[in-house]
């Protein structure tokens, strides 16, 4: 970013794991106030007494540099003797809560508690733990995602977790959305006349993109929009990096590919940014009227995460404003 520009602010709607990887390096690259994070809840869920917000969670530990570097989800150097001491007392323990982990949903609670927003208590855990970029739930009220299966309509992380993302996926649906707001944060971020650009990062799109697009003022906001909106595939050559992206396409009818991720987004996004192992499918993508980024997209170390959102910044740069 050459100092002075007016627009140099930059939003990205995000869900866990993949996401948080492009977060960090967009946090990385960016100076303080530069970045917002959109963060998906559609996974959110009452469990143990507790309110679980793995999305948000994932976000705040990642950009915090306290993430569990195995996972993506939970806390680095954890300990589990409250699961087992759960264990023993015959308490649920298929969704893994650490010691360090359990401080975050109890104060939380304690926080939500006192009236305070799921915005609000966010912005305390960020302070809490020293994580500058702003990370904004989509919402303040609920919205769960659920999966369609055989076996009829499944919660988020019963799916996910409980269940390993076994069942075959027939469809979603994001309940709440109808009636659920947008919060005024993730609003004016979006329509802040600082913005240079919107992305979408390299999550799941059905299971934590959407979620954020199911509520209409988000989805019709990015699509009205002049500032350039880039979307990272989440699938490269055929495969997801993380998660059950691919299955769920291949179970849904989708060839799992970026052309379909494109053809999943191309009513939103001006440019799509893909891995050099899909540069084949450049044509058949800008056929379909968006600008396509050729690049890495692979984040393993530190650095392909920071090269990937330097790439990104580029790329949104070089679009300049929304497709006529
Ligand atoms: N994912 C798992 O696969 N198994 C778990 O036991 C688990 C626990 C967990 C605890 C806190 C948290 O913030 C996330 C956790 N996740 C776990 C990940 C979570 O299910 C996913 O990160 C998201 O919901 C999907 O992005």
């Amino acid at each position: 970013m050459s100092p002075g520009d007016s627009y140099n602010t930059y939003t990205v709607l995000s869900g866990g794991v993949g996401g948080a990887k492009l977060a960090l390096g967009l946090d990385e690259t960016l100076t303080r106030g530069q970045l917002s994070v959109i963060a998906n809840t559609g996974d959110d869920f009452e469990h143990l007494g507790l309110k679980i917000c793995p999305d948000i969670d994932t976000l705040i530990y990642t950009l915090a540099g306290i993430a569990d570097p195995e996972t993506g989800w939970g806390l680095n150097n954890e300990s589990w003797q409250f699961m087992e001491s759960l264990e023993k007392l015959g308490g649920e323990t298929w969704f893994r809560l650490g010691d360090r982990d359990l401080a975050t949903h109890l104060r939380r609670k304690e926080l939500l508690e006192t009236g305070r927003t799921l915005t609000e208590v966010t912005a305390e855990l960020c302070r809490a733990m020293g994580v500058e970029a702003s990370i904004l739930p989509m919402s303040d009220d609920p919205v769960s995602t659920r999966i369609h299966t055989k076996e009829g309509a499944l919660p988020f992380q019963e799916y996910f977790v409980r269940l390993q993302t076994e069942p075959v996926a027939t469809g979603f649906d994001y309940a709440g959305s109808e009636t659920a707001r947008a919060t005024a944060d993730v609003l004016a971020t979006l329509k802040h006349d600082s913005l240079a650009a919107i992305f979408i990062a390299p999550s799941n799109p059905w299971l934590s993109i959407d979620p954020i697009l199911s509520l209409g003022d988000i989805k019709s906001t990015i699509i009205d929009t002049r500032v350039p909106v880039v979307a990272v595939s989440p699938i490269v050559a055929g495969k997801a990096l993380k998660g059950p992206t691919a299955k769920l396409m291949e179970e849904t009818g989708l060839d799992p590919s970026v052309t379909s991720i494109a053809g999943h987004y191309s009513e939103l996004v001006d440019g799509l940014i893909i891995d050099e192992q899909d540069a084949s499918l450049q044509d058949e993508i800008e056929d379909m009227g968006l600008r396509v980024g050729i690049t890495r997209t692979v984040m393993n170390s530190h650095q392909d995460k920071v090269s990937l959102a330097e790439f990104a910044i580029e790329f949104a740069a070089l679009l300049g404003g929304k497709k006529a």
